[in-house]
This record gives structure tokens, C-alpha cells and sequence, in this order.
């Protein structure tokens, strides 16, 4: 490979160039080349400045996560090269652009000046991966921006503009365009600076201004974080590092963030968050797609239904600037929606995050209409009507005959046959499932369902569309469910079998979210709406898909049966004091009686491990059938449907990641006595052949890939 640091010289300034795609991470190469440029810099009294930059789409975005795995970091460290950066006497002016991240933000903070070009985004996301910054961003962050916006920017990891690093002190300078000469323009003003003999600005020699911290304000910041044990260990940890700056001298305090950050790389919190930060990239390949696939564009879209789903499609593509038609039936329904999407812009302009030329822009890009002809110039037409079969096929056969030809077709259906659809335009080539999570302009999981006949240019066009209005896509075959739904069956079938033998909502949410889920499957499905869910078991089970167990999900119909919505209507599993879930006799009462009339002795040493085993493991189960059947393409994907679009905790990585720690044996194991336990009439604890065969060698879902 070329050397990705090349040194060029011009008028006494050095330019030193990084070029190392895609993003400029710090991988050793880089580390050895910038070294090397210092060396050279220092070495060479023909050089009066050094500009540092990056040649592509972005400065340096950050250390090389792929290395976080080695047992041990290959030096030269950061923070080698970066001393050496502030040991040099001669100015060293850092010229940003794109995404400067993690390591990159360190890399520029060693340098003595920073320009930013407008629109460059900056900030230290080591969090997101739980670690903490390990190369001086907790040491030198506090010295330019401050102890509190460093913890900020540090404990949520969101990166910042560069107007607003400004403010911060972070960058000196912003340049509106032609970022080279804004930093020539910097490089001379420095020379002469140091020719008048003002001393070169080094981050690491200033003090750090604490007068307006309160006594005991890191603890009081430290309450304010999320426990250490869901999630927010590294968090914790970055205030120990701020804290220690403030208290012992840099060499010592950067010493301790080196070995916090050394701990957390190997920490199971952050083996699980780089798992799903490459997993999410990972799910955008399809395999047997061509590199040069041809896409279609989409320069405009229709989405038929304006409920609350086809509002909230509709919004995600007024949000990245594509015009879109929303068709419904009735105009009481289309101006409910149209208002539904016009209040949700203007709450978000009242709290500041959208301008009113933004709202007023957004609004403009999307029509309503009654007439569906309106459809026919779109390049991609949603259907997101109400979920029955006989409305969707009737609503894909019109669109068959309505939309242009090579026009992409996509019903939003969360549990519906595709291929059924599919067939009932006529043109199944041009169809695909796009099943939108709710609220669909918030969540950011997309399922995308390839029918059979689904055409390899419909599923990259969509892959390219989900990534553009900013949802993680991920393929599924056609099955029940598809992947998150089918999963979600089996869990919400074990919650309701321990609750028919003894266990109270209370204690199977509470067992859950004590895992890291944020919300029990009882509180989610009362928030969902107990109708929704009943509705859709009642309907499935009517088609043969759900088995013949008279005792499947018997709480969830018992529920609906009598009126018990959920949230909405005041009771459901809970009973709701405004929003507040309490515990309700009257469940035990109807679940007790249901136990009664299906045969289940109530117990009452049902513990919270037996509670997260059968819910997740059974789920575990599930998910390696959907391997088996080919439904999902690796188990990664599984786990990004689930962190993405169900809440399952990013820092345990996803179910099926989940499943690799625990360990295959272990999990078989645990289905085998629950068999044992409760008999298996209906093959709910049947092991799928995958997760047996892999137990059986010593394998791990992780490695796994289809023949
Ligand atoms: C750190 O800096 C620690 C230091 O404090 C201390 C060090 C000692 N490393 O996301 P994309 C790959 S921790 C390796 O699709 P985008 C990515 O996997 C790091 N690889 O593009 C993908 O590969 P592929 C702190 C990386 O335009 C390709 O680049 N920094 C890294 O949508 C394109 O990525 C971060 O956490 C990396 N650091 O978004 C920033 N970053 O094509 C992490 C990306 O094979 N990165 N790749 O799938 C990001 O947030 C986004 O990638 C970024 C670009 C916004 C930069």
C-alpha cells in the first residue's frame, strides 16, 4: 500500500497529508507515518510551519476500531505521536474537515492551531464504542472547552459544528471555504508570531479553569449518568479521567486515562458496542449483490395511508429534501395527517432543532391528495394502509395498475405475506416489504423483506434509500413475522406462560429491564396498544400460523376481550394513574382464572433468571431457525433488528451476540431442561438444528455462515 502520510514542501511550509481511506483512522501506518513527519519536521530547519490534513471525504474520524480487538496495542501510540507534535518549535496549524472523531479530535487538539472548514462536525464518540478517549481527550478537552461542555461533549459522545467549537475555543478559526488557504493564512500569522517571540500555544501546558465548579460537582455529575452496569461504565469512567486532570499533574492524569482506556477496550460493554458498530455496516451488504449493481433513482415518493405510520414514513423523505405525496380516502383522514406532520415540525422548531424556513420547507415538499392517479410519477410508492390481507392485496393490485413502470412498490406490512402482495400488482418484481418501526420518523430500524421475486436493482436501490433518510436497513426473507416479529412472538408467548404460572408483569418487565431492555414485553405491549397485538395474534392464529395451542398467548386475547386496551384506555396488564403503570389485582385475578381453565399449577419461585432465560434464550432459538431457514442472511443482522428496533441494549450487543458469550452449550442446555420441565407438546423448546450443531463443535453464531 501507498505510505498513507506523505510529507510535501512549499515555501518553508511542510504539509503533511493523511491518506488513509475510507476515513482516516489512526491505524499503525498512519501512526508510524505522522511520527516519522515530526521527525522529519524537526529535523529540517527549512520549515517554518507544518499544516496537518487529510486528503478524501473527511479529516481522521478517529482511532482504528479494528485494532481494539489485539490483546495488547502496537506502539507507536497516539499519544507518542502526539507529544511529539507538541514538542516541536515550530507552529503546527491542523486543517479540518468531514468528521473529526475520537483520535482525530485528539490529533487536532495537539496541534497548536485548528481551522475548520463550515460544516465540519467534531467530538469524541468514544463512549458509543465504551471506551473512554484514550489518547489526551479527557486531559486536553477540559483545558480549551471547559470541565462541563468536555464531560458533555465526552459523556454522550455527540459530536458538535464547528461554530459551535468555536465558541468552545476548540478550533480558532472557521473558514466558510477553501480550507488550504485559510490554514496558509493561519501557518503565516504563527510565524510571525513566533518571530515576535510569543511562546507556541501547547493544550497540555495550560491549567484547567475550575472556579466555576460547585464543591462535589463530579459526583453530582455522576448522577446524572446511567449506571455503570447499563451502559454508562464508560461514561463513569470519563469523569474519573476529567477528574484526575483537574487533581494531578498532565503526565500522571493522561497516564491513568491510558490504562482506564486499556481496561475498557477488553470490557464486555465495549466488545458488545463494536460488535454493533460494524455489525450496522455489515448488514448493508447483501451478499450476491454485484459491487456495480445498477440502482434506480428516487427523486419522488407517495405513500398511500396517512395514519400515524404512512405520516411518519412520509416525514423521513420531506426530511432529506424529497418530494412526497401522501394519498388517502377521505380528506378528514389526509388533513389529520397532514396536521399530524405539521405539529410535529413545529414542536420541534419550538424546541429550537428545526428553523421555521426548515418547517416551512419541509411542508412544501409534501402534497396530499385523494386522487391515487397522483401516484403514478413516483419512483417509489409506499402502501402503508391498515394491516389486513384482503385491503393490502386489493390496495397492490391498484397500485399495479396506477404506478409508472419501473416504479418500486413497497407495502409496509409488519407480519403480512410479501409474496402474497407481491403477486397482486402483477409486477412482484418491483416489490419489497418495507416494514417501519413506530414512531417510523423516529426509530431508526428499517426491516427490508425480499419476496422471491423481489429484483436484486429494487433491493439496492432500497438499501441506498434507507441509508439516505438515515435508517440502519436490514434484510429479511419472507416469513411470519419476518425477523423482529417472529422473535417477538416467542418472547411475548414465554412472558405469558410465566405469568399463567405465577409471575406478576411486574416482575417479568422488571427481571427484563434489570437486563437492559428498556422496556418489559408487558409495559410495551400496553404502550403498542393490547388490541394491536391481540388483533394480530387472533388473525394469525385464524391462518394456521401461530399453531393450535389453545393456551397461546391467552392473557393478550383475554385482555382485548374485555376492553383492556393497555395505556389508552387506563388498564391492560397494568392499570395506568396517568401514564404511571401500576400493579393491577384484577390481572392476577383474570391471568389466575386463565391458569385455572389451561392447566397451569401457579408457582411462586419463578426467579428473574428464569424469567430473562426463557424469554431470550427461546428468542436465541428462534433467531438461529431464522439462520437455518435463510430468512436472515448472518446472525449480526439479527442482533441489529434487535438493538436498532426493539430496544435490546446496544452494550450486550443483541441476542444473538448475547448467545456467543453465554456460550452455545450453556444455552442448549437451558432449552433441554425447560422441555424437560414444562413438556413440549407444541415444539416450543425443539432446538433449531443450527444452534445444536454449533453447540455440539464448539462453534459461535458469530462465525457462522451459510454453505
Ligand atoms: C478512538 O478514536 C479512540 C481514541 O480515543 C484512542 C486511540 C488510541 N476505525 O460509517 P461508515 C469504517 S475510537 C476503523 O459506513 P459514513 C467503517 O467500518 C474511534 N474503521 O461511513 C466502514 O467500513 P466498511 C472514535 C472505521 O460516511 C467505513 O469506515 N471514532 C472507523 O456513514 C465507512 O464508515 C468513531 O467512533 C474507525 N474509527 O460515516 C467514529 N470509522 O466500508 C466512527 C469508520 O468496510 N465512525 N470506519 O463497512 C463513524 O462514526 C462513521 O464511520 C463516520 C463516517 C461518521 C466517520
Amino acid at each position: 500500500m501507498q505510505n498513507p502520510v506523505t510529507l510535501s514542501h512549499k515555501d518553508r511550509i511542510l504539509t503533511v497529508d493523511i491518506n488513509y481511506p475510507p476515513v482516516n483512522a489512526l491505524a499503525l501506518p498512519v501512526r508510524v507515518g505522522l511520527l516519522a513527519a515530526m521527525r522529519a519536521a524537526q529535523d529540517d530547519p527549512e520549515v517554518d510551519a507544518v499544516i496537518l490534513q487529510a486528503s478524501g471525504r473527511t479529516f481522521v474520524a478517529g482511532g482504528d476500531i479494528t485494532e481494539f480487538d489485539q490483546p495488547a496495542m502496537i506502539d507507536p501510540h497516539c499519544n507518542d505521536v502526539y507529544a511529539a507534535m507538541e514538542q516541536l518549535d515550530r507552529p503546527i496549524i491542523a486543517a479540518l474537515h468531514g468528521t473529526v472523531l475520537g483520535g482525530g479530535l485528539e490529533l487536532a487538539l495537539s496541534a497548536h492551531y485548528r481551522v475548520a472548514l463550515a460544516g465540519t462536525q467534531l467530538g469524541l464518540p468514544e463512549v458509543k464504542l465504551g471506551i473512554v478517549p484514550g489518547a489526551g481527550g479527557t486531559q486536553r478537552l477540559p483545558r480549551v472547552a471547559g470541565v462541563s461542555a468536555a464531560l458533555d461533549m465526552m459523556t454522550s459522545g455527540a459530536p458538535i459544528s464547528a461554530d459551535r467549537a468555536l465558541t468552545l475555543g476548540i478550533v480558532d478559526e472557521v473558514a466558510a471555504s477553501h480550507l488550504r488557504e485559510a490554514a496558509l493564512a493561519m501557518a503565516q500569522r504563527a510565524i510571525q508570531a513566533c518571530k515576535a517571540g510569543q511562546l507556541l500555544p501547547v493544550i497540555s501546558r495550560r491549567s484547567i479553569d475550575v472556579s466555576g465548579l460547585a464543591p462535589g460537582y463530579f459526583d453530582d455529575y455522576r448522577r446524572r449518568l446511567p449506571p455503570a452496569d447499563k451502559g454508562g461504565q464508560a461514561a463513569h469512567e470519563v469523569v474519573r479521567c476529567v477528574e484526575a486532570a483537574v487533581a494531578l499533574e498532565f503526565a500522571q492524569s493522561l497516564a491513568l486515562e491510558r490504562k482506564v482506556f486499556e481496561g475498557l477496550r477488553l470490557s464486555k460493554q465495549s466488545q458488545a458496542l463494536r460488535h454493533v458498530f460494524f455489525a450496522e455496516r455489515e448488514a448493508a451488504r447483501i451478499p450476491g449483490l454485484k459491487p456495480d449493481q445498477r440502482v434506480r433513482s428516487i427523486a419522488r415518493v407517495g405513500v398511500l395511508g396517512a395514519g400515524t405510520m404512512g405520516s411518519g414514513i412520509a416525514m423521513n423523505f420531506a426530511n432529506v429534501g424529497i418530494p412526497t405525496v401522501l394519498v388517502e380516502t377521505s380528506q378528514a383522514a389526509l388533513d389529520r395527517g397532514l396536521g399530524f406532520i405539521r405539529g410535529h415540525y413545529e414542536t420541534s422548531a419550538a424546541k429550537g432543532r428545526l428553523t421555521s424556513a426548515q418547517v416551512a420547507q419541509r411542508m412544501s415538499l409534501l402534497t396530499g391528495s385523494l386522487d391515487d392517479q397522483r401516484l403514478h410519477d413516483c419512483d417509489l410508492i409506499i402502501e402503508a394502509v391498515f394491516e389486513n390481507l384482503d385491503l393490502k392485496k386489493q390496495v397492490c393490485a391498484r397500485l399495479g395498475q396506477v404506478c409508472k413502470p419501473g416504479a418500486i412498490i413497497a407495502t409496509n406490512t409488519s407480519t403480512l405475506d410479501v409474496d402474497v402482495l407481491a403477486q397482486a400488482t402483477g409486477r412482484a418484481q418491483d416489490v419489497v416489504g418495507l416494514h417501519f418501526f413506530s414512531p417510523a420518523h423516529v426509530m431508526r430500524l428499517l426491516e427490508v423483506v425480499r419476496g422471491a421475486q423481489t429484483s436484486p436493482e429494487v433491493l439496492a436501490t432500497v438499501m441506498r434509500m434507507a441509508r439516505q433518510i438515515g435508517k440502519v436497513a436490514v434484510v429479511s426473507g419472507v416469513c411470519y413475522g419476518f425477523i423482529g416479529n417472529r422473535m417477538a412472538e416467542v418472547y411475548m408467548r414465554e412472558a405469558e406462560f410465566l405469568m399463567m404460572e405465577g409471575a406478576s408483569p411486574a416482575q417479568i418487565d422488571g427481571a427484563v429491564e434489570a437486563y437492559g431492555m428498556a422496556m418489559g414485553p408487558c409495559r410495551m405491549l400496553d404502550m403498542a396498544g393490547v388490541d394491536v397485538g391481540a388483533r394480530t395474534v387472533i388473525e394469525a392464529t385464524r391462518e394456521g400460523k401461530l399453531g393450535q395451542d389453545p393456551r397461546y398467548r391467552a392473557v393478550v386475547r383475554k385482555l382485548f376481550e374485555l376492553g383492556r386496551f393497555g395505556q389508552k384506555a387506563g388498564v391492560g396488564y397494568y392499570r395506568y394513574e396517568g401514564r404511571k403503570p401500576v400493579a393491577d389485582p384484577e390481572t392476577a385475578r383474570i391471568v389466575s382464572a386463565l391458569a385455572t381453565q389451561h392447566g397451569f399449577a401457579q408457582r411462586n419461585d419463578i426467579t428473574d433468571e428464569e424469567i430473562v432465560e426463557r424469554l431470550l434464550y427461546s428468542m436465541i432459538n428462534e433467531g438461529c431457525k431464522i439462520l437455518d431457514e435463510g430468512i436472515a442472511f448472518r446472525a449480526s443482522d439479527i442482533d441489529i433488528i434487535w438493538t436498532a428496533g426493539y430496544s435490546f441494549p446496544a452494550y450486550r450487543g443483541g441476542p444473538m451476540f448475547m448467545a456467543d458469550q453465554v456460550g452455545l452449550k450453556a444455552i442448549t442446555a437451558r432449552l433441554d431442561h425447560y422441555a424437560k420441565v414444562h413438556g413440549d407438546k407444541f415444539g416450543y423448546w425443539a432446538t433449531s438444528d443450527l444452534l445444536k450443531g454449533l453447540a455440539e463443535q464448539g462453534g459461535r453464531l458469530s462465525a457462522w455462515a451459510p454453505h
